[in-house]
């Protein structure tokens, strides 16, 4: 059965997207082969046939799947016999609210930081769609928006918090080996490493050791990119 994963890229081939990013991890943890296709944001026609505009879109044989974790929920579905990405029903339902943290606070911490070095390393055809669906969410130009980010990145580190309690009592999130919800967050600091030289995370903090463990599993999958020693 033949997988293909419809990721997104940007300059220089960068698979910049935090979704597309917890997928790559899933299929490393499944160990499951994929082809990938890089697609930019304004390549709507390329993954029309997945019925909405959104990337990553997985193709299973017959089966077209949009949204990370929808994606998850088919892998461990339809690939039982290979490690759970969950594990079962109670662990997928904890996950749906990592799922929810990660997308709405971890995100929305994150994106203000790097918002103008996401901009700089965009296909040059993605530039103009990104100014005009971006730029409403801010108050200003994203150079003075991501210019205040020595300050803006202490609300972040004071946001993981939960996560470093969690860390200081198993190695992983999801508990002593690593799993979705791991890659769901994890996909938010690859997205930033991705396209960005700021660091997000202090030298000792706990949460960059988890990142960087994470980042070596399955043969350092998460390696497999270009991206900043950050
Ligand atoms: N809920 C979706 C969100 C996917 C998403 O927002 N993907 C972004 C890339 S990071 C995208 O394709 N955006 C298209 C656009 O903004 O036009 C998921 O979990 O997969």
């Amino acid at each position: 059965m033949s997988l293909t994963l419809y990721e997104l890229t940007g300059k220089d081939d960068r698979r910049f997207s935090p979704y597309c990013w917890r997928i790559r991890m899933a299929l490393a943890h499944k160990g499951l082969a994929a082809d990938f296709v890089a697609v930019h944001f304004t390549d709507k026609d390329t993954i029309a046939f997945s019925g909405q505009g959104k990337v990553p879109v997985l193709v299973d044989g017959a089966t077209t799947v949009s949204d990370s974790f929808e994606i998850a929920c088919h892998l461990d579905d339809n690939h039982a016999d290979r490690p759970a990405l969950f594990g079962n029903e109670i662990a997928r339902g904890e996950a749906r609210l990592i799922n929810h943290w990660t997308n709405s606070v971890l995100h929305a911490l994150i994106q203000p930081l790097v918002i103008d070095d996401i901009y700089q390393h965009l296909a040059e055809a993605d530039r103009a769609y990104f100014l005009e669906t971006r730029s409403p969410r801010f108050d200003r130009p994203f150079d003075q928006v991501q210019a205040r980010r020595e300050t803006d990145v202490v609300a972040l580190r004071s946001a993981l918090t939960p996560l470093r309690l969690t860390l200081a009592e198993q190695p992983y999130l999801a508990g002593g080996t690593p799993a979705f919800a791991d890659y769901i967050v994890l996909g938010a600091f690859q997205w930033a490493r991705s396209i960005s030289p700021f660091k997000l995370l202090e030298d000792d903090d706990p949460v960059r050791a988890w990142r960087d463990r994470v980042l070596s599993a399955f043969g350092r999958a998460g390696y497999a990119t270009t991206a900043y020693d950050a």
